[in-house]
């Protein structure tokens, strides 16, 4: 039930980044549509939040460094009824509250800007640092993308957290192997990636990113284990750029997608067989 619930959420969210994608023409479709999984696990399960209060003191705070992923995170705000559904063809426009890379002082429910890569997980630490002093039990969730493994920033980030013990921060990647350059391991070999985040004291586990259930099963095995022993936790989320729509899955640039007025039916029809089962 608890799944059936998340991968409807993400359903109708891969159907919003296509309609948020088809008024520009173009976007960062393939992420939302990859990671659109992970999103939902967020919205739909695990994070504590009001959607009337995006700034409720008690609420968990989710971090999404990787700023071109915005759109993967407005379906899933949407989702979640902290943005209205109507507003989501502006993204991108002039004017719009939902720019395409994500920025905190425009979209509600948004907590940092991240158009410069690497910097979520710092935040994400001092924030935590912060609450713990504030005496509060609100979680720290931070979404990367692989390609911000590149950056020493981030690894920083990753020492400071085991050694201040900050077992209610969680981390997930999306490790789609891709960026903006080509293939992660053609820019910087960054595997094996497990091990790195073990190293820095990570409780650490690696899953299939758009299987719903193993996501939970490893938000559950986080919730058992990081709180009591004070770990922070990585969820290595390994996915497919484009996922569920067979047309963009098989792109050569996913990076930034161009696509065309008459595909974009054929995207929502394949999306839609494939989410009743019906092979494209
Ligand atoms: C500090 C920094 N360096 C470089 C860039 C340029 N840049 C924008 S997206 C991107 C790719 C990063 O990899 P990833 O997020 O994994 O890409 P994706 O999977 O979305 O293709 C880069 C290098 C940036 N935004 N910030
Ligand atoms: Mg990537």
């Amino acid at each position: 039930m608890r799944r059936q619930t998340v991968e409807a959420a993400a359903y109708r969210a891969r159907h919003h980044a296509l309609d948020m994608g088809e008024a520009q023409g173009q976007g960062y479709v393939g992420q939302a549509l990859g990671a659109a999984d992970m999103f939902a696990c967020v919205y739909a399960d695990q994070l504590r939040y009001r959607a009337d209060d995006p700034h409720w003191a008690e609420r968990d705070r989710f971090l999404l460094s990787t700023g071109h992923y915005a759109i993967g995170l407005y379906a899933a705000l949407a989702e979640a009824g902290i943005v209205d559904v109507a507003e989501l063809d502006t993204y991108g426009s002039d004017d719009s509250r939902l720019p395409m890379s994500g920025m905190a002082s425009y979209t509600p429910g948004m907590e940092i800007s991240g158009g410069s890569l690497g910097h979520g997980l710092t935040v994400a630490v001092g924030m935590a640092l912060g609450l713990r002093h504030q005496g509060s039990t609100s979680r720290v969730l931070n979404f990367l993308s692989d390609g911000e493994l590149d950056e020493g920033s981030t690894w920083e980030a990753a020492m400071g957290a085991s050694h201040h013990r900050l077992g209610h921060l969680i981390a997930m990647v999306d490790v789609n192997a891709l960026q903006a350059d080509g293939p992660t391991a053609g820019v910087l070999r960054t595997e094996p990636i497990g091990d790195k985040w073990a190293a820095c004291g990570w409780f650490t586990q690696r899953v299939d990113g758009n299987d719903v259930g193993a996501l939970l099963d490893a938000f559950d095995a986080v919730a058992e284990r990081s709180v009591p022993t004070g770990q922070p936790a990585v969820i290595l989320c390994d996915t497919r750029v484009g996922r569920g729509v067979p047309l963009l899955e098989n792109r050569e640039k996913a990076h930034f997608m161009r696509i065309d007025a008459d595909e974009w039916q054929i995207c929502r029809e394949q999306l839609t067989l494939g989410y009743e089962g019906v092979p494209a």
